[in-house]
C-alpha cells in the first residue's frame, strides 16, 4: 500500500496537515513550529491543559489520541519512552494504518526496530527519529534531526514539513539507524559533559569562579576534538593504533595524577576510576604503544 493512501496527506500550498502526540517540552517546541511554519497542526496530550497554548496559536486540539491521529497524514510523537510510544498507539493501530508515524522519543535502536515491526504488520509506515536539540534550539540553526526507516519516499513526501522542526538528515532503512546514529553522538555528548563537570570543580577546589575558567576549556575542547575524533576514526577504520602522539602507556601514567589530585583537593574519583581501570587494562594486554582509539575495541564486549 502506498504511504497516506486513505486520507489527506496532501501538500496544500506546500502546508501539510500534521498530528503531534505528546506536548512535553520537546513535543510543545514541535508543534510550535509547524504552527509557525503554517502547517494546519492536530495536538493532543495524555494532560489536556498542556493543549491550551498551543490552541492560543492556532493548533487545533484534540480530545482523544485517535481524534488527533484521524486528522492528518502525517503523526509525529514525542513522548517519554518507546514503552510510552507503543502503550499509547498499539490500541490505535486501524486509525494509523495507512498514515506516516514519525516518533521522535528517544530510544534504542532495538526499540526503533520493534516498532517499525509492529508498523508494517499494521499498514503504518514507521519513520524513527532522534532529535538532536533541546526544545528551544527547534527551528533555528544548528539544529537538526536524524531519520531512518524502511520507506524513505513516506520521508521524502513529509520532508517539508519535517524541515519546519530542523534540518533533516536522512541515514538509512533501517529503523535503528536514528537511534543508533542519535545516542553515538548523545555518548560523546555525556563523556564530556561530566569531563566539563568534573574540570570546574577541579578549578573551584581552589576558589576560582568556573566562569573564569569556562573560556580556556572551551578552547582547549574545541582543539582536542578537532584532533581526537578524526585521527581518532581514520586509526579505527584502518586498524592502525599505533600513536606517535600520546599513548596509553604515557596516558595510564598522567591518569594516576588525576585521581591523586582529586583526592588532594577533596574531590570524588568515582568519575575516574573506572577510566584508569580501562587504561590498566590497555597497557596489560600489551596495547600501551597504541593512542585512544585502542579504547573502542577494548569496549566490546570479549
Ligand atoms: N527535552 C530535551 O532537551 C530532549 C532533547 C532530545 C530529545 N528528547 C526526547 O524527547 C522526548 C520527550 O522529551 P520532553 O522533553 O518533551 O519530555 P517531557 O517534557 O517530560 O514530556 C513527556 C511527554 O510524554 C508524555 N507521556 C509520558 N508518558 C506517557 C504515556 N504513557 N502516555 C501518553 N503520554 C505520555 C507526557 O504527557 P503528560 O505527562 O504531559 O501527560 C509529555 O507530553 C523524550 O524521549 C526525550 O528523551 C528531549
Amino acid at each position: 500500500m502506498p504511504s497516506d493512501s486513505n486520507h489527506d496527506s496532501g501538500n496544500h500550498d506546500g502546508k501539510t496537515p500534521v498530528t503531534v502526540l505528546g506536548l512535553g517540552l520537546m513535543g510543545t517546541a514541535l508543534a510550535t513550529a509547524l504552527i509557525e511554519a503554517g502547517h494546519p497542526t492536530t495536538v493532543w496530550n495524555r494532560t489536556k491543559s498542556k493543549t491550551g497554548p498551543l490552541a492560543a496559536q492556532g493548533a487545533t486540539p484534540a480530545d482523544t489520541a485517535r481524534d488527533a491521529i484521524t486528522a492528518a497524514g502525517l503523526v509525529i510523537v514525542c513522548l517519554t519512552t518507546n514503552d510510552d510510544v507503543r502503550g499509547l498507539l498499539a490500541p490505535e493501530a486501524d486509525a494509523l494504518a495507512g498514515r506516516t508515524v514519525v516518533n521522535l522519543t528517544n530510544g534504542t535502536p532495538r526499540q526503533a526496530r520493534e516498532l517499525a515491526d509492529w508498523a508494517a504488520a499494521h499498514g503504518v509506515t514507521y519513520i524513527d527519529g532522534g532529535i538532536m536539540a533541546v526544545p528551544q534550539m527547534i527551528a533555528t540553526p544548528g539544529a537538526y534531526i536524524l531519520y531512518s526507516g524502511t520507506d524513505e519516499a513516506a520521508f521524502e513526501t513529509h520532508r517539508p514539513a519535517l524541515a519546519a522542526l530542523a534540518d533533516t538528515k536522512w541515514v538509512g532503512k533501517d529503523p535503528g539507524l536514528a537511534a543508533l546514529y542519535d545516542l553515538s553522538l548523545l555518548t560523546g555528548m555525556y563523556g564530556m559533559s561530566m569531563g566539563v563537570a568534573q574540570a570546574f570543580a577541579m578549578i573551584r577546589s581552589e576558589g576560582i569562579p568556573a566562569r573564569e575558567f569556562a573560556p580556556l576549556l572551551t578552547d582547549w575542547i574545541v582543539a582536542m576534538t578537532h584532533g581526537l575524533v578524526p585521527s581518532g576514526a581514520e586509526a579505527l577504520d584502518s586498524d592502525q593504533h599505533l600513536t606517535d602522539v600520546s599513548n596509553l602507556a604515557m596516558n595510564r601514567e598522567a591518569f594516576r595524577n588525576f585521581t591523586t589530585a582529586f583526592t588532594e583537593q577533596g574531590l570524588r574519583t568515582d568519575l575516574f576510576e573506572p577510566l584508569q581501570d580501562l587504561l590498566d587494562r590497555a597497557v596489560e594486554q600489551g596495547h600501551g604503544a597504541d593512542g585512544f582509539s585502542r579504547m573502542s575495541l577494548l569496549l566490546e564486549k570479549d
